[in-house]
């Protein structure tokens, strides 16, 4: 019988040893699974990010030679780069104000000590207005209502968050309320499909705020987390169109007083300074909380993203670097900084300055 006890507890701490072990391999697989996706997303956000860095980094890199003298055709050199790389002339005169403080401020002469102090700028900039970020949590459903030009990528932009949500273990539903123009609910199904969502719609030319309100009650039966609702691309001149945005929020405050939690105003940055008045014209008429990007990866007109941000103080929210459904990232400061400035010349800079 001993002989018996003595078996039993050997195997027992035989097992115990082995799910310890086991547990740890799934740690150690878990944490390189999510490092290896960290970098995969890095590198997306690096090569999303080529034509802007071309235009606007290689460019810095450039005229920022080690050894150059910092001198009054250099800074103007600067401020041509800068607006050429549709930084905004609003935004780069302050970049260039602080440029030319902290040249007389520390007595810089070496123009490559420049570089990283227009980095850390950019980095500034990009980081003010992100204390406004509402939190999910405790909160549901959360609705985040869609709005912005024709074409700009809306119906894309909420089929890839469904996605991104829903890895994050969320409960999605999305509400089709682009029923103006034709096949828009095909086009947003085929997303849901793909994302592996429910979505609500109604025939074509229905009342989008019906659209909206039955989304949001399917939710709260369904105890969902967050929903998600598209709308029809209106130009901001549009009255009727405007007033259709403001009823879809009215109607829905019945079910839930403080909705829409968000209204994401989506931006095609290949459009340039054109997103910067489209924003200007949009905050105007409606609660814009936060911004998406889209389109960073066919454009050099990156630098936009950085007018933006100035100019508005509304986060940016998400970047679209491509058309796959993976393509939408969470806007990182720092994470796009570093993709956008991380080049062979930034290394050599960066070793001269520091030598
Ligand atoms: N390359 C690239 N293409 C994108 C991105 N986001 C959207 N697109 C493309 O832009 C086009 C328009 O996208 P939609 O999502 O239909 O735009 P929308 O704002 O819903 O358009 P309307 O409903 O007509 O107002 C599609 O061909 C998308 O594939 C992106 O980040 N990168
Ligand atoms: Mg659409």
């Amino acid at each position: 019988m001993a002989l018996f006890d003595k078996f039993k507890e050997k195997v027992s701490s035989a097992k115990e040893k082995m799910s310890d072990k086991m547990a740890e391999t799934r740690e150690k697989v878990s944490t390189a699974v999510s490092n290896t996706k960290e970098k995969l997303k890095f590198t997306r956000l690096r090569e999303g990010l080529t034509k802007t860095r071309t235009n606007l980094v290689n460019r810095l890199a450039g005229a920022l030679l080690p050894g150059r003298k910092i001198d009054e055709a250099l800074i103007q050199e600067i401020e041509e780069i800068l607006i050429t790389a549709d930084i905004g002339v609003k935004t780069t005169t302050a970049i260039i104000a602080s440029v030319r403080t902290r040249v007389r401020k520390e007595g810089l002469d070496n123009a490559a000590e420049l570089y990283d102090f227009i980095k850390q700028e950019i980095l500034g900039i990009l980081q003010q207005g992100r204390d406004k970020i509402k939190s999910m949590a405790d909160n549901k459903p959360f609705v985040i209502m869609v709005v912005g030009v024709n074409g700009v990528g809306k119906t894309t932009s909420i089929g890839k968050l469904a996605l991104n949500f829903k890895d994050d273990g969320k409960s999605v539903l999305i509400g089709a309320a682009d029923t103006f123009r034709a096949a828009a609910s095909e086009q947003l199904e085929v997303w849901a499909e793909r994302a592996d969502v429910p979505i609500i719609k109604q025939k074509q030319g229905a009342d989008p705020a019906a659209v909206a309100f039955d989304t949001l009650q399917a939710a709260i039966a369904r105890d969902a987390d967050l929903i998600m609702i598209d709308t029809a691309g209106r130009l901001h001149n549009k009255t009727g169109l405007m007033a259709e945005l403001e009823k879809i929020s009215r109607v829905m405050k019945k079910l839930k007083p403080e909705a829409p939690d968000e209204v994401f105003l989506v931006l095609d940055a290949t459009t340039g300074q054109n997103a910067i008045q489209q924003a200007k014209e949009f905050t105007k008429v409606a609660p814009v909380t936060g911004l998406i990007l889209t389109k960073l990866d066919g454009t050099a007109k990156g630098g936009v993203v950085i007018a933006i941000a100035n100019e508005f103080k509304i986060p940016v929210r998400y970047i679209g670097v491509g058309e796959k459904i993976g393509d939408l990232q969470e806007f990182d400061p720092a994470e796009f900084v570093n993709a956008l400035f991380e080049t062979e010349e930034s290394h050599s800079n960066a070793d001269a300055a520091a030598q």
